[in-house]
């Protein structure tokens, strides 16, 4: 039978994955769909068959056909849902960022490890992004040698209206964050964060954009522009600079026209078309480890570094300065 599926938070992200799982992946069926705005959940639950819909979570996962949960609701409400998830036992997929601070997430640490396995998958979408796939694979072959640097460009066309200086970090370098630690196998130990002048284009007392740096364990830097107000479109960019060569991905080359003399392509709008393949990937994984009762991807623990790292970036925001990132040991669970 397929993994019955109950997606928590019907917004954005939330609608996507339940047309993905109803129309692109397989082995999954939506069985319910929650919402605290529930005309939402319900005109959502419409479009799948014997979907139903809910204003409470737990109602959800005690359903008889729920095998599993999606959390796409907003930063601050996946701790009471994933605590939820976990008394259910059920696997979670779990949206970006795991919580939004790193005491949140180290609650949610220790309440899977009182469980004694591991039941998350976190949305970090871009370990299942062809280019960043094909990036950490050549890493891996050791050919370019020792990795130095990464240079990290991250621009959304314009902020939502809810978006705080802060959340550049929290909700957008998090990406980063994971993508560094993940790509170079480092913990990220400190961090440091520069404020240019803002742009005129970024709504007002909008600190955008902001140049981020990370330091590893392994002895590399990795540098991020974070600019969510370009104004011109999404782009994600990395380069890895290494000790014979460099590596670089997200420069938007797969389609380059010459017309009336330029030459040139186009550029993603929003992160659902420039990581489409990415998303229906990391859900199909998710949805097979899940039905072989496995869990792989990026876990608890990515969730909670990416979390400690933003954390320390948030406040060499605020207090200027190098901010070192304070993690608890690794438990063996995450090994
Ligand atoms: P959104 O505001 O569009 O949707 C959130 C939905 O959750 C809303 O419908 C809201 O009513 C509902 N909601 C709020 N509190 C809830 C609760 N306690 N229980 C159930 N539903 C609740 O937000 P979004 O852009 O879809 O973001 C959702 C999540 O996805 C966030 O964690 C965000 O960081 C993440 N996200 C990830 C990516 C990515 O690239 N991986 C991109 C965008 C957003
Ligand atoms: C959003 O929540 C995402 O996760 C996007 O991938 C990112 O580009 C954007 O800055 C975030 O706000």
């Amino acid at each position: 039978a397929p993994l019955g599926v109950a997606v928590i938070g019907t917004g954005r992200m939330g609608a996507d994955h339940v047309r993905r799982i109803h129309e692109v992946t397989s082995g999954a069926r939506v069985a319910a769909v929650v919402d605290v705005d529930a005309e939402r959940a319900k005109s959502v639950a419409a479009r799948v068959d014997g979907c139903t819909a809910h204003t409470d979570p737990a109602a959800a996962m005690a359903a008889a056909d729920v095998d599993a949960v999606l959390i796409a609701s907003p930063g601050p409400a996946h701790e009471a849902t994933l605590l939820a998830a976990f008394e259910h036992d059920l696997p979670v997929l779990c949206e970006k960022p795991l919580t939004p601070d790193a005491a949140s997430a180290l609650r949610v640490l220790e309440a899977e490890l009182r469980l004694g396995h591991r039941r998350v998958q976190v949305g970090f979408m871009r370990r299942y992004d062809p280019e960043y796939a094909k990036l950490k694979a050549l890493l891996a072959t050791g050919q370019l040698g020792r990795p130095l640097m990464v240079h990290n460009r991250h621009r959304n066309v314009a902020s939502p209206p809810f978006f705080t200086s802060s959340m550049l970090i929290s909700d957008s370098v998090a990406h980063e964050a994971d993508a560094t630690r993940w790509l170079l196998g480092h913990e990220i130990t400190a961090v440091t964060v520069l404020r240019p002048t803002p742009s005129a284009g970024a709504p007002e007392d909008l600190q955008d954009p902001q140049f981020v740096v990370f330091e590893t364990d392994g002895g590399a830097l990795s540098d991020v522009e974070i600019f969510v107000n370009c104004g011109f479109g999404y782009q994600v960019q990395a380069e890895v600079v290494c000790e014979r060569g460099t590596a670089r991905i997200g420069d938007g080359h797969a389609l380059v026209t010459s017309m009336a003399g330029r030459w040139g392509g186009t550029i993603a709008q929003d992160w659902t078309e420039r990581f489409e393949t990415a998303y229906d990937q990391e859900i199909q994984a998710w949805v097979d480890a899940t039905r072989r009762g496995a869990v792989t991807g990026p876990g608890v623990w990515d969730g909670y570094a990416a979390a400690a790292v933003c954390e320390a970036g948030v406040r060499a925001l605020e207090n200027g300065g190098r901010v070192e990132v304070e993690l608890v040991e690794r438990p063996a669970l995450y090994a």
